[in-house]
């Protein structure tokens, strides 16, 4: 490594929490799925920013997009009207066939933002007793870092010494239709669930999972409120993961890639009046609903489906798929995925995943280990077949590899 590598490595280490374990690559420069390092070292990008550069990095037209409006306006503050507003809201409304939209910058702050305004439904129009009401979540949920949200995450590295927590949560095991029907009661207002769980080393719950929950929530009257923030946007093969069931949410969260990965932006989508429970003064951001977030969003948008990124991603991740399961190496437990939202799970014995992503790294391609023993993939949508069967030959060796 250079000196200069060193430097950025040790003054982050130096000065920064360290609430993260970053890979030993210093990455300066990106371009569609390539990015890369301060040495000048090329990598295929397999994480995607953990599926917020779904377009690409840099991709053309978000910058264009961002460059023309950081020249004419970037934020009012909501006091104000701005004209992109109005026309994000118009065209995602239109794109995810939703009546109404809340904007906000983080992911964790859709999650939020959907939690509050459930509950309020609850209480204004179900009829719940005033602070009774109940959201049910799932088993290894990801949903964000907020203290609302590691409340009822299951995870002791996400919640450990962080509480007292919020009341109100009930946790069930995630693809098991039953557990909700028990766990539903009166002042149930909400099922809070990933399509595909993430960080739990992207699991997918069983075929008719969801047409289940879905029919379970409309019989007793609790919003089914799918976060769509890594799934969403063309992640799976489909617009939304929901499509892959043919069910449609109540409310459905969407963030990382709603902006290309240019800026934080994200969004709580609602097809009936959760959202309408919201008077003036009782939510809001001073970032939220930017025209520059709001300009960025809508040409995040309109690439995704101009360019034609949501079928190449079931295009390519058939293919990638089908690549993982045709390598032969005692290393792999099992191989799953949607679209281009995948992950090699290792055996016990093959050892840290983190091992084989600093190989991978070694061949140009960066990948994140999630929970031990899981390699997620997940390149940028606009991944070709010549590059698909690129990564696949380097990690067809660096699985074959043995370790011990
Ligand atoms: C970190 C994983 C990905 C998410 C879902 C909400 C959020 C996320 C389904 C919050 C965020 C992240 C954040 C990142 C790790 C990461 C992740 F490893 F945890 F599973 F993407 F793969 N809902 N996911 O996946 O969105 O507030 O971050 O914008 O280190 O926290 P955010």
């Amino acid at each position: 490594m250079s000196s200069s590598v060193i430097d950025f490595i040790a003054t982050e280490a130096r000065f920064g929490a360290r609430n993260y374990e970053p890979i030993g690559v210093v990455l300066s420069r990106g371009e569609g799925v390539w990015v890369w390092d301060t040495e000048g070292n090329r990598y295929l990008d397999c994480l995607s920013a953990y599926s917020a550069v779904s377009q690409g990095h840099c991709h053309p037209k978000i910058l264009a997009a961002m460059v023309e409006q950081a020249h004419r306006l970037t934020l009012t503050s909501r006091a104000f009207h701005n004209d992109q507003l109005a026309l994000f809201y118009e065209e995602i409304a239109a794109l995810t066939g939703s009546h109404k939209v809340l904007p906000m910058n983080s992911g964790a702050e859709a999650v939020e933002s959907a939690i509050k305004s459930v509950r309020k439904w609850g209480y204004e129009v179900k009829g719940v007793p005033d602070g009774q009401a109940e959201i049910i979540v799932c088993a290894n949920n990801f949903h964000g870092r907020t203290l609302g949200i590691v409340g009822f995450s299951t995870d002791p590295e996400t919640r450990g010494h962080f509480g007292p927590f919020a009341p109100g949560f009930k946790v069930i095991p995630f693809g098991d239709a039953t557990a909700l029907e028990e766990a539903i009661n009166p002042n149930t207002v909400a099922f809070l669930v990933e399509p595909i769980q993430g960080e739990a080393g992207v699991v997918i719950p069983p075929a008719g999972y969801f047409t289940e929950v879905r029919a379970l929530c409309t019989a007793n009257n609790v919003m089914l409120v799918l976060d769509e923030i890594q799934t969403g946007l063309g992640r799976t093969g489909k617009l939304l993961a929901e499509q892959h069931e043919g069910i449609e949410a109540d409310v459905t969260l969407l963030g990382k890639a709603l902006s290309g990965g240019f800026y934080p932006v994200s969004a709580v989508l609602s097809n009936n009046d959760v959202l309408g429970t919201l008077r003036p003064g009782q939510h809001g951001s001073t970032f939220g609903g930017n025209p520059l977030a709001c300009a960025v969003a809508r040409a995040a948008l309109r690439v995704l489906v101009e360019e034609g990124m949501i079928e190449n991603a079931a295009l390519q991740g058939a293919r990638f798929l089908e690549g993982l399961k045709a390598i032969r190496a005692n290393t792999i437990r099992e191989v799953r995925g949607r679209g281009l939202m995948l992950a090699v799970e290792l055996h016990p014995e093959a050892g840290r995943a983190r091992r084989y992503c600093e190989t991978l790294q070694g061949k140009g391609i960066l990948a994140k280990d999630t929970h031990e023993q899981t390699i997620r993939i997940a390149p940028p949508l606009v991944i070709t077949s010549d590059q698909v069967d690129w990564a696949l030959e380097r990690l067809a060796t660096t699985l074959t590899q043995d370790f011990s």
